[in-house]
C-alpha cells in the first residue's frame, strides 16, 4: 500500500501555496477536526444516546426546529475556536448574533469563522449524511481588538479558506485555500484524516439535478424549463438525467462534486430570498465550486460579489457543473 498523506503533511508539503501563514491554517484546520471529530462520535452513536437525537425543543433564529445535535455540533466548534487561539471571533447559523471572542490571545488573532454546525439536520433522526460548513476570513477590525459584524459581512470572493466536513458512509473533510481543492477521508482506526481526493475538478457538464421538486408549481418558468430540459431525451446525454435530492445541501454538493450535476434552489413564496444562507452554506460552497471549476450563481449573479449585509441572510442558489448552471440560468 503507498504511504498516505496526513493532513497534517500536505498543509506542510503544500505550504508556499498558501495566502497566510502555514502555522495559523494548521491551527484553523487542527480547531475543525477536533470538533469534527467530536461532533462525528455523537453522529456515530446518536441513536444510542438520549442527550443526541431528537429536537431540542426551541427554535433557532431561523425560525426552524433546533435538533440537539445542531446545539451539539455549535458548541463543540465553538469550543474548538476559543480555545485554539487563532480566531478573533465567529457567526453561527444557530446563534442570533456573531460572537467576538474575549481572551487577549483571541483578540491578538487574525481570522473569524462563520460556519453552518449541522448542515441537513432534519436529517439526523433517518441516518442520513449531514455536514459542517465553514468559511474563514481574514478580519478587517484591527488586530488587538474584539471582532466587529463589518468582519463578518465580507462577500465570499474575500474568504481565504473554506470547506466542509461530510458525515456521509466515511467522514471527510475537504477545503480549498484558493488553490485548488483537496479531499480527506478520516480514518477510523487512526483517528486522522488522510488524503484521498488530490485536486478534485468539478466535471463541466453532468447528468444529475438536486431540486426540491415538490416545490415545483412556485418556480418560475425558465426554471421550469431547465428542468423540463433535464427530464427530457433532448439534453446532451439524449436520456433524461436522473434526479438526486438528498435534503442535505452539503451531501448533494458533494455528490455533484464528484460525478457532475447541478443544485438548485430558487427563491419560492415560502422562501422569498432562497432558503439558504449566504455566508454559512452558500459563499463556501461556492468558493469551492469555482475552485474546482464549477460555478455558483443566486440565478442572476454570482454567488461570491454579493455583499451582505446581514448575518442571516438567505440567497437563491444555483451550484454545480459550470455548463449545467449556465443553461439553468438560460445563458446559453
Ligand atoms: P439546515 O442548515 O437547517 O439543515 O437547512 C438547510 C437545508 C439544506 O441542507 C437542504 O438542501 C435544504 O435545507 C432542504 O430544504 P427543503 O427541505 O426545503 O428542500
Ligand atoms: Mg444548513
Amino acid at each position: 500500500m503507498p504511504k498516505l498523506t496526513s493532513l497534517k503533511e500536505f498543509i506542510t508539503e503544500n505550504q508556499k501555496d498558501f495566502n497566510y501563514s502555514t502555522s495559523d491554517l494548521s491551527c484553523l484546520l487542527r480547531d475543525i477536526v477536533l470538533a469534527a471529530k467530536v461532533v462525528n462520535q455523537d453522529i456515530q452513536r446518536a441513536g444510542l444516546l438520549d442527550h443526541v437525537l431528537g429536537a431540542q425543543g426551541v427554535e433557532n433564529i431561523q425560525g426552524e426546529a433546533q435538533q440537539k445535535l445542531d446545539v451539539l455540533a455549535d458548541q463543540a466548534f465553538i469550543k474548538s475556536f476559543l480555545e485554539g487561539g487563532v480566531v478573533c471571533g465567529i457567526a453561527s447559523e444557530e446563534n442570533e448574533d456573531f460572537l467576538a471572542f474575549d481572551a487577549t490571545s483571541s483578540q491578538a488573532a487574525n481570522y473569524v469563522v462563520l460556519f453552518d454546525p449541522l448542515d441537513g439536520s432534519s436529517n439526523i433522526d433517518v441516518n442520513v449524511s449531514v455536514g459542517t460548513i465553514f468559511s474563514i476570513y481574514r478580519r478587517i477590525s484591527p488586530v488587538g481588538t474584539k471582532a466587529t459584524l463589518e468582519d463578518m459581512l465580507q462577500a465570499g470572493n474575500k474568504q481565504v479558506a473554506a470547506g466542509y466536513v461530510l458525515f456521509g458512509s466515511s467522514t471527510m473533510l475537504v477545503y480549498t485555500t484558493g488553490n485548488g481543492v483537496n479531499g480527506f477521508t478520516l480514518d477510523p482506526i487512526s483517528g486522522e484524516f488522510f488524503l484521498s481526493h488530490a485536486n478534485m475538478q468539478m466535471p463541466l457538464n453532468g447528468r444529475l439535478y438536486s431540486v426540491n421538486e415538490g416545490n415545483l408549481n412556485d418556480f418560475d418558468p425558465q426554471l421550469r424549463a431547465y428542468l423540463a430540459y433535464c427530464q427530457s431525451d433532448v439534453n446532451q446525454t439524449g436520456k433524461p438525467y436522473s434526479g438526486r435530492y438528498i435534503g442535505s445541501l452539503v451531501a448533494d454538493f458533494h455528490r455533484n462534486l464528484i460525478k457532475g450535476g447541478v443544485y438548485i434552489y430558487p427563491a419560492v413564496p415560502s422562501a422569498p430570498k432562497g432558503r439558504l444562507r449566504l455566508l454559512y452554506e452558500c459563499n463556501p460552497l461556492a468558493f469551492i465550486a469555482e475552485q474546482a471549476g464549477g460555478l455558483a450563481t443566486d440565478g442572476n449573479q454570482r454567488i461570491l460579489d454579493i455583499e451582505p449585509t446581514e448575518l442571516h441572510q438567505r440567497a437563491a442558489l444555483y451550484i454545480g457543473s459550470k455548463e449545467m448552471v449556465e443553461k439553468a440560468m438560460g445563458l446559453v
